[in-house]
């Protein structure tokens, strides 16, 4: 019902909607009404109350319920269906639960906070209310499962180019899921699959991405590695607006990985990441190597040339940059 309001007060901002005129259109009391005003003010929105004409719209906070994203979204399919939570678990994990239920492609889950987010391999992703994204988007592509991780790479491709539109910096990526701002992580993609063995049922693309956190409220284990766009930029950022260029990014190069196969993503994401030559130690499967990172290969697998010259393909796993 705070969306149906919203949605009535909107269509005139600059005069007074009767609360008798809103309890009819939505078929409530008045007294229901005025305590869905005053909810919506602890949420961030001003709204001038009088008693005589009504309720009238001042400022809208910055938050991402779908009343405030759709209107500014410019995508053709993706996001057009939005789950909104206050908070929850994990947008992950409730996006696979509608996937498994039967959600359309381009359905997104949004939370403003996560409980339980998800990193990768039972990491915890760290999401305080009302300050990042927490985003999970249901993709259905028809291609085989070895190329899921394929779609991690589209995506770090996408979040980056969100990242530099949106704020002028010139983000990172690493390999696999990491988008770095000067060596410090500001996004992170988790990518869980439901397949056969041939057959992707469903991916859930999961982004975080860390925009108007300040310094101070990282947690300890993530101080020192992690960074967010307010503090990059010096200046907060309109999470909406970053969320809608997001899904622009996101829904151009999903069609340009379907549409031109994976060449077009992989050189993509070359550029971005400058992975080639580095001196990197890397983390997969319990055992630990150095060398040098070669490049990726067309399935997005990073080849490690190490130091007694053997050349290994590396399907999963965490990247350390050396000096
Ligand atoms: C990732 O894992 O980077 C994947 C993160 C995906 C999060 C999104 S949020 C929306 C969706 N729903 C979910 O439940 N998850 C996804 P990994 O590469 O394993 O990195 C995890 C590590 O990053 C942690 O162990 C910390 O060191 C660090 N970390 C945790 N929270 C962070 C944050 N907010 N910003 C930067 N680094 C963080």
């Amino acid at each position: 019902m705070d969306e149906e309001i919203l949605k009535l007060l909107r269509e005139n901002p600059s005069s007074f909607f009767s609360g008798e005129r809103i309890s009819q259109r939505l078929k409530v009391s008045r007294t229901t009404v005025w305590k869905r005003v005053k909810r919506l003010r602890t949420l961030g929105y001003d709204i001038e109350a009088s008693t005589r004409s009504g309720y009238r719209l001042i400022q809208s906070p910055d938050l991402l319920i779908p009343s405030e994203v759709t209107p500014i979204l410019k995508t053709k399919w993706m996001g057009k269906t939005i789950h909104y939570f206050p908070a929850i678990d994990s947008t992950n994990s409730k996006a696979y639960e509608l996937a498994l239920e039967g959600a359309r492609e381009g359905e997104i889950v949004i939370a403003e906070s996560q409980k339980k987010g998800k990193g990768r391999l039972g990491r915890h992703w760290f999401s305080p209310p009302f300050l990042n994204l927490y985003l999970s988007v249901i993709l259905r592509p028809k291609i085989p499962p070895q190329q899921a991780s394929l779609i991690t790479l589209m995506a770090a491709v996408a979040t980056a180019d969100a990242i530099q539109k949106s704020s002028g910096l010139l983000p990172l990526i690493k390999w696999p899921n990491d988008v770095l701002l000067r060596d410090r992580k500001v996004a992170g993609l988790l990518n869980e699959i439901h397949s056969e063995m041939d057959r992707i049922h469903f991916v859930i693309l999961g982004i975080g991405v860390n925009l108007n956190m300040d310094g101070k409220l990282f947690s300890r284990e993530i101080r020192e590695v992690a960074t967010s766009l307010k503090k990059e930029m010096g200046q907060p950022i309109s999470r909406k607006a970053f969320l809608g260029t997001l899904l622009q990014e996101l829904e151009m190069w999903f069609a340009i990985f379907l549409e031109e196969g994976p060449d077009t993503v992989i050189k993509a994401w070359r550029d971005r990441a400058q992975v080639k030559g580095r001196k990197v130690t890397v983390t997969s499967f319990g055992k630990t190597l150095s060398g040098i990172a070669v490049d990726i290969d067309s399935d997005g697998a990073l080849i490690l040339q190490t130091e007694d010259g053997k050349r290994i393909r590396i399907v999963a796993g965490d990247v350390e940059y050396r000096r």
